[in-house]
């Protein structure tokens, strides 16, 4: 059956469910963005003509909601507690109703075990029964409980869950042998899924795949209204909780010489002492408001925390400079206490990395906070600058439908586990050497496995230099790593053909294999296909690394990969 797409957000409304803050927050937002989604169905369908689309029959369990998992989250709506997630489980289930999927939403353990089919009263089924869903869409808490509840199937059918998990979880950590012998440690457990079943807020590691969440549009007609209202000395500080604000008062002095301060922090009764007399603080907005507040404003600054959250990027849809503090050294689950425990060694140089590479300036300034010269020299120079309101096509309606509609067609983890790695005796990869020789390309008489996904002809293959991850090696030649490919380039003859000197070649598990050790002159190949992976380094090693082409704005697909 083919899926239909939807414009009619009520029915999604009433699937929602009622009660929490965090429900009435989300769907408010849904609401809002009704005639949005709408319009981007639209235009997906346009340019889709009659590309296949599969009907999926989905259940959306939001783990961080439920009683069970503590719901800390829902009693801080309303006081500046975080509402990035909720901002993106409100988009996910719109983009999933407007594809036209069957869709179930829980945030219960016990609408979940009744939508499992689990028998009231049991704890769990040991038995291996029929799940009625093609997809679920989770989190980390969700994934706990679906262990704990569906008995065997859970390892049966886990390869149709998906994790959305904001700042990823890399291979290392992901692989429960491998972690527990070598140290990742994380607090989220280890659960040897397929990395891409991993779906994180922004595309930053390429490991997993990139969910995202959308941000309000504007037509060109709102957009010239804006460009002609702006107040070109008012900034809005990023942080609607006090905390945020401690300690920042050098910054918020120097920021005063030159514009009017404005603030949503939350508060009870009384101005925060954190809060400077001279902000006007709003309080915390409900959302639309939010927009409107940066509709005027000419900058929004950012102190450091919170990471990589939906703000910046509506305050330079709605025409603001955004400028955040560089971090240097950078922050990471090694130096910092909210990267403790997370299954991830990103290491983040900005507040928002995101706005920092893939938008930058004129949008985003990212400087140096502790050099009070550069500080002030930026905001003087971010008054004089002239921006458009921007907004990238990956965080448009259409961009989100397109992508996830991209995922549900051809992302497919249940299938028996393609060819073992080949090893030392690999058959001839479909590679040939460029002809400038700095790097493998595909070789136009290869033939590709019909439904393969990504399409393997974007691959190009380097090798690295030592130290570096393939993350950044792929970045260097403006492409992005593509983990699916590296089974390909996982043989002797891969090396072979970028002449490198092997003197031997081993096969062991490692994150960081393929690769080749200058020392030695051996070559590794990776024998446990869970563990490649885009990112990690050494300066032991040269890694060779599967890169793609991507498209515009739309990084997480290859050029031909819709
Ligand atoms: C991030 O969560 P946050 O909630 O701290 O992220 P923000 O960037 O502050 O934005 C969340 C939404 O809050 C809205 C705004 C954003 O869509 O429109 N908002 C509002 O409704 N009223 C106001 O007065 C001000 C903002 C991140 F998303 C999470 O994943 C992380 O866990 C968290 C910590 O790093 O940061």
């Amino acid at each position: 059956v083919q899926a239909v797409f939807r414009s009619n957000l009520s029915h999604l409304l009433e699937l929602m469910g009622s009660g929490k803050e965090s429900l009435i927050f989300m769907k408010k937002r849904t609401k809002r963005l009704s005639a949005q989604w709408a319009l981007a169905a639209q235009r997906l369908a346009q340019k889709l003509g009659d590309t296949r689309r599969d009907h999926k029959q989905i259940l959306v369990h939001i783990g961080f909601l439920t009683e069970e998992s503590g719901d800390v989250f829902s009693p801080r709506v309303l006081k500046g507690g975080p509402l990035g997630e909720m901002v993106q489980w409100a988009d996910i289930l719109a983009a999933l109703y407007v594809l036209g999927h069957g869709l179930r939403v829980t945030v219960s353990l016990k609408e979940l075990q009744s939508n499992l089919g689990v028998p009231p009263g049991r704890g769990s089924c040991p038995l291996t029964m029929p799940l009625p869903f093609d997809l679920i869409y989770t989190d980390y808490h969700g994934l706990q409980q679906m262990k704990q509840h569906m008995g065997l199937s859970f390892k049966k059918y886990r390869c149709r869950i998906r994790v959305i998990d904001t700042f990823g979880t890399e291979p290392a950590y992901n692989h429960e042998e491998y972690a527990t012998l070598h140290g990742y440690r994380t607090n989220w457990g280890y659960w040897n899924l397929n990395p891409k079943q991993f779906m994180t807020m922004f595309p930053h590691t390429p490991d997993n795949s990139f969910m995202g969440f959308v941000s309000e549009e504007l037509n060109e007609t709102e957009k010239q209204l804006i460009k002609g209202g702006k107040a070109s000395n008012m900034a809005v500080v990023y942080g609607k909780e006090a905390s945020i604000w401690k300690g920042k008062e050098k910054f918020l002095g120097i920021l005063s010489k030159y514009m009017e301060v404005h603030g949503t922090v939350y508060y009870e009764s009384q101005r925060p002492p954190e809060v400077p007399a001279f902000v006007k603080n709003h309080g915390l907005l409900p959302q639309p408001e939010f927009q409107q507040l940066l509709r005027k404003a000419k900058l929004f600054i950012g102190f450091g925390f919170p990471y990589e959250g939906p703000a910046p990027l509506e305050a330079i849809a709605n025409g603001c400079v955004f400028l955040q503090s560089r971090f240097s050294p950078p922050h990471s689950s090694l130096n910092h206490e909210f990267f403790r425990g997370k299954p991830t060694s990103r290491e983040v140089f900005s507040q928002h990395p995101y706005a920092e590479n893939f938008i930058g300036k004129p949008h985003v300034w990212t400087v140096d906070y502790n050099n009070s010269e550069e500080f002030e020299a930026a905001i003087k120079a971010i008054m004089r600058t002239q921006v458009d309101p921007y907004l990238p096509y990956e965080y448009t309606c259409e961009g989100m439908l397109e992508r996830i509609h991209a995922y549900i067609q051809h992302q497919e983890f249940c299938a028996a586990p393609g060819p073992a790695p080949p090893g030392a005796h690999a058959p001839q990869s479909p590679f040939v050497l460029a002809p400038n020789a700095t790097h493998l390309e595909w070789a136009r008489n290869a033939s590709v496995a019909p439904g393969a996904w990504p399409l393997a002809h974007s691959l190009r293959a380097w090798l690295a230099a030592p130290g570096r991850a393939c993350t950044d090696a792929c970045l260097d030649h403006g492409l992005v790593c593509e983990p699916a490919f590296f089974p390909f380039l996982n043989g002797r003859d891969a090396f072979l053909k970028l002449q490198v000197p092997c003197d031997s070649t081993e096969s062991e598990m490692n994150h960081l294999y393929p690769a080749f050790a200058q020392p030695g002159q051996e070559c590794y190949l990776q024998k446990e296909p869970l563990l490649f992976s885009c990112a990690g380094s050494s300066t032991k090693y040269h890694r060779l690394c599967p890169c793609r082409d991507f498209r515009k704005g739309q990084v997480a697909l290859c050029q031909g990969c819709l």
